[in-house]
């Protein structure tokens, strides 16, 4: 018999090339979305596998709807994907931020241990719970130092699905993820703003980019490598966590240079910090501007992961250069204005 698996957030990035992954490997895959006016799963059309996957209706606000869908869709593997994962929104948006991602994952967690309790479960915990930096290459036994709602509820829902391994024995399993991006990354994300309106100013839509802070560092790597790492993690006959990093790190203004050199500008800045503006040397025009409206009050200035962990014990490591991510996600984008689609 197939195996069965949940993915709650499977309109997002990582619900796509991770549902299309476990379909790859013959699970039978149901997908949780919440009920919207719009529910047209656009990443799963993209991906030509909308008729490969059952869809349900879950949303983390609620117990009663998350125990009822175990119950009915009986899982072997759960994989914890819902959340409002947008940092900068977090903090205009602390409670509903917290509600879900973090005492959401608390309501999951007691539903599979009532309803499922020898599923296994992956809850998507995220880099940004490093924060302020302690210590690099952050690690698993890095401290960590939240520096956003939305961190800081990623933070509980971390060491509960840590507390239910330990308390309950259910095999719970928290995958520390640096940031990973594709063709189907939130238009709100750096990257994919970056790339996508690099190709809308390429198509004569927009005149120009405007950025906040173009001095972080993230550890940057391939959505498609990285929903790998989360079904290795539960195939281990022992629940860990584990962190998913590339090991190297870049800056927002690097990147920025990289997707303008592959969307064929040449760059050069003008200015310095708030006021630095981006030109392109061909035309003289300015395509990046500085904004104070994209800056958070609190930043996470580096990030660079350790993957060691997962390169022992998972096999895994992240395949996809960042020359190769930022070349697919550019060339994507021209693509879509090219043909005039608008969507994801
Ligand atoms: P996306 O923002 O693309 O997807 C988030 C998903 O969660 C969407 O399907 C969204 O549904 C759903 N969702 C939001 N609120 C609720 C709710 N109340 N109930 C049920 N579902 C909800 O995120 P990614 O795919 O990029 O990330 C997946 C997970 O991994 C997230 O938890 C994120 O925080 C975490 N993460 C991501 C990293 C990254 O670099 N991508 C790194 C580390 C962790 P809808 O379409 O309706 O909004
Ligand atoms: P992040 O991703 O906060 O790391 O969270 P994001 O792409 O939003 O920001 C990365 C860095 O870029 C800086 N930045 C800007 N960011 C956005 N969004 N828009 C801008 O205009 C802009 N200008 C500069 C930010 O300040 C930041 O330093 C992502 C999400 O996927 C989380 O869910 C996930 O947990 C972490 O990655 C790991």
């Amino acid at each position: 018999m197939a195996k069965r698996a949940l993915v709650t957030g499977i309109t997002g990035q990582d619900g796509a090339y991770l549902a299309k992954l476990l379909l790859e490997k013959g699970y039978h895959v149901v997908g949780s979305m919440r009920r919207t006016t719009v529910a047209s799963p656009l990443r799963l059309i993209e991906l030509g596998i909308a008729d490969s996957v059952e869809l349900c209706d879950i949303d983390l606000f609620e117990y009663g709807n998350i125990a009822r869908a175990l119950e009915r869709v009986k899982p072997d593997e759960i994989y914890n994907l819902a959340a409002q994962s947008f940092v900068g929104l977090s903090f205009e948006q602390p409670l509903y931020t917290s509600e879900i991602d973090g005492i959401g994952v608390a309501r999951l967690l007691e539903a599979i241990r009532s309803v499922v309790p020898t599923a296994r479960f992956y809850q998507a915990s995220t880099s940004e719970m490093f924060g302020k930096v302690q210590e690099t290459p952050q690690r698993e036994i890095t401290p960590f130092y939240p520096r956003s709602p939305y961190a800081v509820a990623k933070l509980y829902a971390h060491w509960m699905t840590v507390n239910y391994r330990e308390s309950y024995g259910l095999h719970a399993t928290s995958g520390i993820l640096f940031n990973h991006e594709s063709p189907l990354r939130g238009r709100e994300f750096v990257t994919r703003k970056i790339t996508h309106g690099l190709a809308r100013i390429r198509a004569g839509e927009i005149a120009r980019i405007e950025l906040g802070n173009l001095d972080s560092q993230r550890d940057w790597g391939f959505a498609g490598d990285y929903v790998d790492g989360m079904w290795r993690m539960l195939q281990q006959d022992e629940a860990l966590d584990y962190v998913l990093a590339t090991g190297r790190t870049t800056s927002v203004r690097a990147f920025v240079e990289m997707a303008a050199k592959a969307a064929g500008f040449t760059l050069a800045w003008r200015g310095a910090g708030i006021e630095e503006e981006g030109i392109d040397t061909a035309t003289g025009k300015v395509i990046v501007a500085i904004s104070p409206r994209f800056f958070r009050p609190a930043e996470v200035d580096l990030l660079i992961g350790n993957p060691e962990r997962a390169r022992t014990n998972l096999g895994w490591e992240a395949k996809t250069s960042l020359q190769e991510l930022v070349d697919m996600m550019v060339e994507a984008d021209l693509r879509r204005v090219r043909e005039g689609r608008a969507g994801i």
